[in-house]
């Protein structure tokens, strides 16, 4: 295979120039965070005054962690680092709690964001003869605008379709022969499903590639889209407190996530003793923003799980590759005692065939114990009025997953295009139980 790079010496810089630039960014990244009240304090009290109190990279270590508690604290302006007139653009994550977390961009933020965008399309080997229909949530989601720049620098045609109304991203898709599409991968299932709902012929589409991310799934689920869709998926990993997507993807040998050492400082820890883990192993990712001013992030605590693959990748790229996100330390379900992460459901049910695009996961109380119900849609082909075949199918569901997870799940099975979904990225978990027990 012919690999494509976007900034081939960047991108196959030696470790030790690699760690060079890194120092030079942190050293720049340090002095933008000693402008910030929030990081002024924190430096200060370990003893960091000034820039030139970084040394090596070993000394990020003297840094404490930020959380997302921390960037709440701090809003709206307690991590900006530049006047208010030098912001172009803000996004913004809402979560859960209401406190939203905003990240503030300069003009050389956008810039540089962008060229990391830019070069994972690159890596995954588009050029400017594609039409990129970018089916994601624009807004203050760095989604939709991350991968509009992104594409427009390659100088592929964008199609700012945004999520949803698959009728028309189906027109769009047909009328300007789009080669690329961005979206999460539980989108890609519902396009999918739509599609043979509305009898769209693959035969009139021109789509070659998609990028999936903003969620975990598993690898079964990249082989069903690639499968039922007939393209490549390329798996595309960012948050916003990093600018968004851009942080790490796959290249053309989709075997893991290229994390972009010039961008980002890595670090995998594990969640209980914060300590370092051995390379290779799994825990919570940490990440150093090296390429924004306006809004430095030192050392922020994703909450991501993952582990670094320790061989080199065949494409030649230096930067150190990320497996599949598996999980986040809070989506980690304790059902009965036993811990349990959503992807090893999905990782069992994405594997059977007859189990159709959509899933939900509910967890409920049941007198003292907790009740695990698993709720699949079945594939298009099957005949919700034959309860032999289906009874049997739920049966296998159960076993397969029991095997796997050790926990004996009621399976529920639904009909194609019953369970509600969702543009952005999918709420898969229902947990009913009362939260104080
Ligand atoms: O989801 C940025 C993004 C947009 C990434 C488009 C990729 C494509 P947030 O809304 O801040 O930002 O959510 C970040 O989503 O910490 C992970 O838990 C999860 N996540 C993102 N990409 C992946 C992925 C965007 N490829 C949070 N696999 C992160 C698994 C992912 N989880």
């Amino acid at each position: 295979m012919i690999y494509q790079y976007w900034n081939h010496k960047m991108e196959t810089l030696d470790r030790a120039d690699l760690e060079a630039y890194q120092l030079t960014q942190l050293k720049k990244t340090v002095k933008y965070a000693l402008e910030t009240p929030f990081y002024q304090s924190r430096l200060k009290a370990e003893g960091i005054r000034h820039e030139d109190d970084i040394k090596t990279l070993a000394d990020l270590r003297r840094i404490p962690f930020t959380t997302k508690h921390d960037l709440r604290g701090g809003f709206p302006y307690g991590f900006l680092s530049i006047p208010k007139e030098a912001i172009v653009r803000l996004h913004a994550s809402s979560g859960t709690t209401g406190t939203p977390t905003t990240i503030y961009f300069s003009q050389e933020d956008i810039i540089r964001w962008t060229s990391f965008v830019a070069r994972s399309i690159y890596a995954a080997g588009c050029t400017k003869s594609d039409v990129f229909q970018n089916m994601i949530t624009y807004g203050l989601f760095t989604g939709g605008l991350g991968f509009h720049y992104g594409g427009e620098a390659v100088g592929m045609m964008v199609i700012p379709s945004g999520a949803g109304n698959t009728t028309r991203q189906f027109k769009l898709m047909q009328d300007f022969g789009t080669t690329v599409v961005h979206a999460t991968p539980s989108f890609l299932l519902h396009v999918e499903s739509k599609m043979r709902e509305e009898g769209i012929s693959r035969e009139t589409l021109r789509l070659k590639r998609a990028f999936a991310g903003a969620e975990p799934y598993s690898e079964d689920t990249r082989k069903r889209i690639e499968k039922l869709l007939a393209i490549d998926v390329y798996n595309s990993y960012g948050l916003s407190e990093m600018n968004g997507p851009g942080v790490a993807f796959e290249c053309q040998c989709k075997n893991g996530l290229h994390l972009w050492e010039d961008g980002f400082i890595p670090e995998i820890i594990d969640p209980d003793t914060l300590e370092a883990i051995p390379d290779g192993e799994t825990g919570e990712l940490v990440l150093t923003c090296l390429c924004r001013e306006a809004t430095p992030i030192l050392r922020y605590r994703t909450r991501d799980l993952t582990s670094f693959y320790t061989e080199p990748c065949a494409c030649g790229r230096t930067h150190r590759r990320l497996r599949r996100i598996t999980g986040r330390t809070d989506d980690m379900l304790i059902i009965n005692g036993v811990n349990l992460f959503p992807s090893q459901i999905e990782e069992v049910i994405m594997s059977i065939k007859e189990v159709g695009n959509n899933y939900l996961i509910v967890v409920e109380k049941e007198g003292a114990m907790d009740r695990l119900t698993i709720k699949t849609e079945v594939n298009q082909d099957i005949f919700m009025d034959d309860t032999r075949p289906l009874n049997a199918l739920k049966e296998r569901i159960r076993k397969t997953l029991q095997g796997m997870i050790t926990i004996n799940p009621k399976v529920e099975l639904h009909e194609h295009g019953s369970l509600p979904v969702s543009e952005g990225k999918a709420q898969r978990v229902q947990d009913m139980r009362p939260k104080d027990v």
